[in-house]
């Protein structure tokens, strides 16, 4: 929605929405207390997925043939772009307990 009012605002019409191209965003998964948060996500292809870890013990964000950080140590992040429509849960590896899903539209 804030994108939308932006480019109205932006070019001055609903008639020019159509037209304009979407403006990539980005989005910070935080990975603290064995978790990811927010572990559900809705972004648009293009759109950047940063994750960053605020634990004490290193995680990964790893979805089976789509992207895998390897081992993000803490106070380190690791980000990739989602180019594919589509639902991808994804895990860290070092413990199967920490699931989460985006969903590309
Ligand atoms: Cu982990």
């Amino acid at each position: 929605m804030q994108r939308t009012a932006a480019v109205v605002l932006a070019l001055g019409g609903a008639w020019t929405l159509a037209l304009a191209p979407a403006v990539a965003e980005t989005h910070t998964i935080v990975m603290e207390n064995m978790r990811f948060t927010p572990d559900t996500l809705t972004l648009r292809r293009g759109d950047s997925v940063v994750w960053r870890n605020d634990d004490l013990v290193p995680h990964t964000a790893s979805a089976a043939k789509v992207f895998d950080s390897g081992s993000i140590e803490p106070g380190k992040s690791w980000s990739t772009v989602l180019r594919k429509a589509g639902s991808v849960p994804y895990v860290c590896t070092f413990h199967p307990g920490m699931k989460a899903t985006l969903t590309v539209e």
